[in-house]
């Protein structure tokens, strides 16, 4: 039985695409399962909820060359713990390649697209599938969460046409109504523990040579002043997970979806530099405006990838 899964602090695309790719390699003739790396965030749960559907279950300790398929990331950093030992046979993602190496020539498709499950409609239409209802809603929300329905730059025309095709499949007539509703069940955040919030959507990664690591956490939500009501709170998670993780530094981005802006909280003298001189943008009471760049995927991580890269 192939092992599927997506990233560690899942998302709905992470956890969608498991259970859509599994479906699919199962009705191709290849037994899969679905698994997480983490607890459902709320918009996640919401989606499941509306589905009826049973989470994944956690993924389980997997014994050396265990075959995987990975969907929604590459990086070993954001994958199972042990993911060096295992043996990848597949990965669907639409993030840039990180530093995954295997020992067999792996199924890979990666496109540019705005989320896993745009590329998860391909693979049926390329298999001569019709696509189930349950199916056609898990990729559905997995395109309207990564997109912020069409808001974020990542946004392509194959995720527009295939939310349009995907709607009356899934039995949803108000798209926008739809992805208001999961928008609204992400940001009902609660009492939430503020190490858990910044966590929520969160992604280390090496940049430059040697290797800086940094924690990335964007909180997408319809109500900013709620995230920023916490904010000593957060700061104070972010050193924390600083100091546990041994990383250089952490930045996490507010992003308000439906204004479509990005405001940052600042740690430190460290991130207050690198801000500046990668964005060209000032700290004010350990908040940077980041104006419109809200993708971490398409606007902040590659700016940091330039920022910390070698002089040529
Ligand atoms: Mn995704």
């Amino acid at each position: 039985m192939l092992a599927v899964f997506g990233h560690t602090n899942p998302d709905t695309d992470a956890i969608s695409s498991a259970l859509v790719y599994a479906h699919l390699l199962t009705r191709l003739g290849v037994p899969a399962q679905a698994y997480r790396l983490g607890d459902l965030n709320f918009e996640t749960a919401f989606v499941l909820r509306e589905l009826r559907m049973e989470a994944p279950p956690m993924l389980p300790a997997l014994a050396a060359g265990t075959p995987v398929a990975l969907v929604d990331h590459n990086e070993s950093g954001q994958s199972a713990p042990n993911i060096a030992e295992l043996t990848v046979t597949r990965v669907v993602d639409h993030h840039k390649l990180g530093d995954l190496t295997t020992s067999q020539p792996p199924f890979l498709r990666f496109e540019p697209v705005g989320c896993t499950g745009t590329i998860l409609l391909k693979l049926h239409r390329e298999a001569g599938l019709d696509v189930e209802a349950l199916d056609a809603k898990l990729m559905l929300s997995a395109i309207l969460s990564d997109t912020l329905h069409f808001r974020s730059p990542t946004t392509t025309q194959d995720d527009r046409d295939a939310v349009a095709f995907l709607a009356p499949v899934a039995g949803v007539t108000d798209v926008e109504a739809y992805a208001l509703a999961m928008f609204a069940a992400k940001s009902d955040l609660g009492d939430t523990p503020a190490a858990q919030l910044l966590k929520m959507d969160y992604k280390v990664f090496p940049f430059g040579e040697p290797a800086q690591q940094w924690g990335v956490g964007v909180i997408e939500t319809t109500n900013p002043a709620y995230v920023f009501g916490r904010k000593e709170e957060l700061l104070r998670a972010m050193d924390e997970a600083r100091a546990e993780d041994g990383l250089n530094g952490v930045l996490l981005s507010v992003v308000d979806i439906l204004n479509e802006t990005n405001r940052t909280f600042v740690l430190s003298a460290t991130e207050e530099k690198v801000l500046r001189e990668a964005f060209g943008v000032e700290a004010t009471d350990g908040v940077a405006d980041l104006g419109n760049r809200i993708s971490r995927k398409k606007q902040i991580v590659p700016t940091l990838e330039r920022y910390f890269a070698p002089e040529a």
